[in-house]
């Protein structure tokens, strides 16, 4: 489709009709090509999405957005784990647009809520000449049947009412992109640029009560304090152990 809006904000845009994933072909063309500091690569048919720790996000053509830029931002890398973090509250900002704001938010590290349900994911990789990349899925017009978990939800069964991708696009550009400019101005300090403070405000997962899996099938329960200096979640364990920073890993909210 054109994408009048979303074309003047980025120095490169690509839409591609139909493709396996976005981040894969962000990934291979941005290395091999050389593109721009935040180029970016969408489609509303994506075939072979992907999660994180190898699982897939999963869309019927024409359902849901998946959008990935490309950014270069020229910083130490432990400070590149706020990145997924600020894509995923650009996307709630996108979404406040859409649907009523006090039912968003965002879940550590990468998902949107709706009311509780998921409306989008974001995963962020690493390319070879030190870019990353990073994807976010974006359920829009997609109905019940279309999505593949009953956890999930889009914009258009929370009550939006859409005319196509370049809105949604536009929308979550116009969110990220100041969001990344003043933390990168800021050298990478997620304090000074205010990004921790707004992740912080927006995310559900902090002051709660957790169950937390990390990547080899450990299981913490918890309660998250907030967020540290590179993106991790800092957790509180139940058993009285020692605070625990986290990089990686799966939040369940807990109800106390
Ligand atoms: C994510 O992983 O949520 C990250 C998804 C990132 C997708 C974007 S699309 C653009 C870019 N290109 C790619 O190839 N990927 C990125 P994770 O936290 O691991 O969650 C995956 C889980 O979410 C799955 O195992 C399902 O349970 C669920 N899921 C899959 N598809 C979904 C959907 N459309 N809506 C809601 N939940 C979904």
């Amino acid at each position: 489709p054109d994408l009048p809006l979303s074309s003047v904000l980025v120095p490169r845009l690509e839409w591609l009709s139909s493709i396996g994933s976005t981040n894969g072909e962000l990934v291979a063309r941005a290395a091999a090509q050389g593109w721009p500091d935040l180029s970016v690569v969408a489609t509303d048919d994506q075939t072979a999405g992907r999660g994180r720790l190898g699982r897939s996000w999963v869309a019927p053509a024409g359902s849901a957005l998946a959008v990935s830029i490309l950014l270069r931002p020229r910083l130490p890398i432990p400070r590149l784990g706020w990145l997924p973090l600020i894509a995923g509250l650009a996307v709630a900002r996108a979404a406040d647009r859409f649907v009523s704001a006090d039912r968003v938010s965002v879940k550590w590290p990468n998902d949107v809520l709706v009311g509780g349900r998921k409306l989008s994911g974001v995963l962020s990789e690493l390319t070879t000449d030190g870019a990353v990349v990073v994807g976010a899925g974006v359920n829009t017009a997609a109905t019940a049947e279309d999505l593949p978990v009953p956890t999930a939800t889009s914009l258009a069964i929370e009550g939006a009412t859409l005319t196509g991708p370049d809105p949604v696009l536009s929308a979550y550009l116009e969110e990220l992109l100041p969001l990344y400019r003043s933390f990168v101005a800021a050298g990478g300090d997620a304090t000074t640029s205010g990004v921790r403070a707004a992740v912080s405000e927006r995310c559900a997962t902090i002051g709660s009560r957790i169950r937390l899996e990390l990547p080899g099938d450990i299981v913490v329960h918890g309660t998250a304090l907030g967020i540290d200096t590179d993106g991790r979640l800092v957790v509180q364990p139940a058993d009285g152990s020692g605070l625990l920073p986290v990089a990686a890993g799966d939040v369940t909210h807990v109800r106390p």
